[in-house]
């Protein structure tokens, strides 16, 4: 079973979660209410991906012996200044989790919780994935451009091209 520490970071990583969730449902209406109706899909898809990744912590939590805490979340940002800073943001935002991620497979290691060690294996690839994924989008930004209305459609088809068929 867990140790109170690895619960704890555990329980960490599912608000953080849980946040990423938020996020990109609150970044998702303001592209939807900006008229970027693919961005917005794009991020509502990933949004619940995230609260499924939530809940695969929470559940292996809660089966490994522990407490699964249901997260409580609030500042999610709602405004945003473009369409461009959005996706900014969330390269930012797997950035920071991907590095959480990695924090709690080091201490892991280091405690000996090599269950814990290869269940976190699944998130180290999917982080991976989202980076790339993330990447991949700015580049779209850069390739065509923002400067005009015709742009910023072509933008919002590109990115509609990259929703995950889950
Ligand atoms: Fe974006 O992968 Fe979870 O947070």
């Amino acid at each position: 079973s867990l140790t109170a520490e690895v619960e704890e970071q555990l329980n960490k990583q599912i608000r953080m979660e849980g946040e990423s969730s938020q996020f990109y449902l609150a970044a998702g209406s303001w592209c939807e209410k900006e008229g970027f109706v693919n961005a917005a899909e794009f991020l509502y898809h990933h949004s619940e991906e995230e609260r499924m990744h939530m809940m695969k912590i929470f559940r292996y939590v809660n089966e490994s012996g522990g407490h699964a805490l249901a997260p409580e979340i609030g500042n999610i940002k709602t405004e945003f200044a473009a369409v461009r800073e959005v996706f900014e943001l969330l390269l930012e935002h797997e950035v920071a989790v991907t590095r959480s991620i990695n924090k709690i497979v080091d201490f892991c290691m280091q405690k000996k919780d090599y269950g814990t060690f290869q269940f976190l294996q699944w998130f180290v690839e999917e982080q991976r994935e989202e980076e790339e994924l993330a990447r991949r989008i700015l580049e779209i930004f850069d390739l065509i451009g923002e400067n005009s209305e015709h742009g910023l459609w072509m933008i919002d088809q590109e990115i509609g091209k990259l929703i995950k068929k889950a």
